[in-house]
């Protein structure tokens, strides 16, 4: 929650040129705040995509997809604690925000998953990311890339390395991790 407030108060002081990184975007009733992501270590094919979703209008919308020119494929997904076991499963239907409400995609909760990345992803980075919504228009966004918890809480270590992923060995090369679409 640090790191949300941090965000607000930055959007709320956009004319200090140095607060400029702050990024926020909106479609339809819908306003995304500061979409991120963490660096990737070498070799690991998969990276997070987080972000808070408000939905100032009256009516329930669903984030149905995201593509990103960096990933061959990006899910939606949900991380939970099961018998003391991290696990990650596919948001079937999509992820729903309803009126009114916020849903925050980050660690060991909702999230996007960049499948079969082309590279790492790095420090410093914008990744290009479209979400594709029923109920608001597409939205280009940019992942700003940033290691905001000094590495000790990679998702590509914690939510992919130990985890039980959609029932699959936890050893399994994350590279070749495939969901069921
Ligand atoms: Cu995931």
């Amino acid at each position: 929650m640090k790191r949300l407030a941090t965000c607000l108060l930055t959007a709320g002081a956009l004319a200090l040129p140095m607060l400029a990184s702050a990024h926020d975007y909106a479609t339809g009733d819908l306003h995304i705040d500061h979409p991120w992501s963490r660096p990737t270590p070498p070799g690991v094919m998969m990276g997070a995509g987080y972000m808070v979703i408000r939905n100032e209008g009256h009516h329930d919308v669903t984030l149905v997809a995201a593509q990103s020119p960096r990933a061959g494929h990006v899910s939606i997904h949900q991380s939970r604690m099961e018998d003391g076991v991290m696990r990650m499963d596919a948001v079937d239907g999509g992820l729903v925000i309803p009126a009114g409400e916020s849903v925050a995609l980050k660690p060991h909760s909702y999230h996007l998953m960049l499948e079969q990345l082309d590279g790492q992803l790095t420090e410093g980075e914008r990744i290009p990311l479209t979400l594709t919504f029923d109920g608001a228009p597409v939205l280009e966004v940019e992942l700003a890339v940033d290691s905001l918890d000094g590495g000790t809480m990679d998702h590509s270590q914690m939510d992919h390395g130990n985890m039980d992923h959609d029932g699959m060995d936890s050893d399994q090369d994350a590279g070749a991790m495939q969901h069921h679409h």
